[in-house]
């Protein structure tokens, strides 16, 4: 459905103002944890939890829910944050995050956290476990959709392509791939590092549809999941253009916070900044 009424698109911003919020306050009570790239994809993951993914967070296990894999496993803050507002464990819970016996590990258990699909953390391995999965709805005759968001820095992985080289050849269906297109890995920027582009060409070469989309505009994020969801018979990508830390100015495009969190005295500051931004919605 295009044309989103916009008292829905206001309320996944606000969703996406407090895991803004949800996420600064955990790593700095952590002293650790993603910072940057947990803010960059916060708005993905807010429109897909609250409005594209069919789930039930009192029925983590429900067999007809569609699957989420955060194959870039460090941003757990950002996952932790909607997946608390989603109601698959307490807020409160969120200030356990990195400690020790926490349900809340540095990077996503499925074994511990309900509503973790696969554990990640070792870049490059969601994508796989998502194609596998999607293969496994595909043979079954089930149309469960899998989702799978991978960092810009996680495509210089060869298992990325591996995978997105199996999901064309086995025709697997029932897959979208975001790319979170921040520009910012852990050693500085992706263009730096080891260039990624042409990336729309790459993924157009190993068989997959291609889309982009501004990933910090609500509106054409839930346009886009909607245009992308009218053929599921091909493997599909989403580029989302984004900015690394976005939310709070002193970390927007820091490459020093990829792994960082922000100091006790940085804390309010950037809360109240963020709250600041409510009244813009
Ligand atoms: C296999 C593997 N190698 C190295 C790391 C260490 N590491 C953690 S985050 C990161 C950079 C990832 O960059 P990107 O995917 O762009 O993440 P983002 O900038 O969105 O946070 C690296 C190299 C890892 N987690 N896994």
């Amino acid at each position: 459905m295009l044309n989103h009424p916009k008292e829905i698109v206001r309320d996944l911003e606000e969703k996406a103002l407090l895991a803004r919020q949800e996420i600064v306050r955990m790593t700095t009570n952590a002293s650790s944890g993603h910072l940057g790239g947990s803010l960059s994809c916060v708005d993905l993951l807010v429109a897909l939890y609250f409005h594209q993914l069919r789930h039930n967070p009192s029925d983590p296990s429900w067999p007809d829910r569609d699957r989420f894999i955060l194959s870039k496993g460090h941003a757990a803050p950002a996952l932790y944050a909607i997946l608390a507002l989603s109601g698959y464990f307490p807020k409160e819970e969120l200030s356990t995050f990195r400690r020790m016996n926490s349900r809340l590990q540095g990077h996503p258990n499925n074994k511990k956290t309900p509503g973790v699909e696969i554990s990640t953390g070792s870049l490059g391995q969601g994508l796989s476990g998502a194609v596998g999965m999607a293969l496994g709805f595909k043979i079954s005759g089930r149309e469960n959709h899998v989702y799978a968001l991978l960092g810009d820095g996680e495509l210089n992985e060869g298992q990325i392509w591996e995978a997105a080289m199996f999901a064309s050849h086995h025709e697997v269906v029932g897959i979208t791939a975001l790319v979170d297109r921040n520009h910012g890995q852990n050693d500085g920027r992706t263009e730096k590092v080891m260039s990624i582009e042409s990336l729309i060409a790459k993924w157009m070469a190993f068989g997959w549809r291609v889309f982009e989309v501004n990933g910090h505009n609500m509106k054409d994020i839930l346009d886009v999941l909607d245009r992308s969801m009218e053929d599921r018979n091909k493997p599909t990508v989403i580029i989302a253009e984004t900015v690394k830390g976005k939310g709070v100015s002193f970390v927007e495009g820091n490459d020093a916070y990829h792994a960082k969190s922000l100091p006790k005295q940085k804390l309010d500051v950037a809360l109240a900044e963020l709250e600041g931004m409510r009244s813009a919605l």
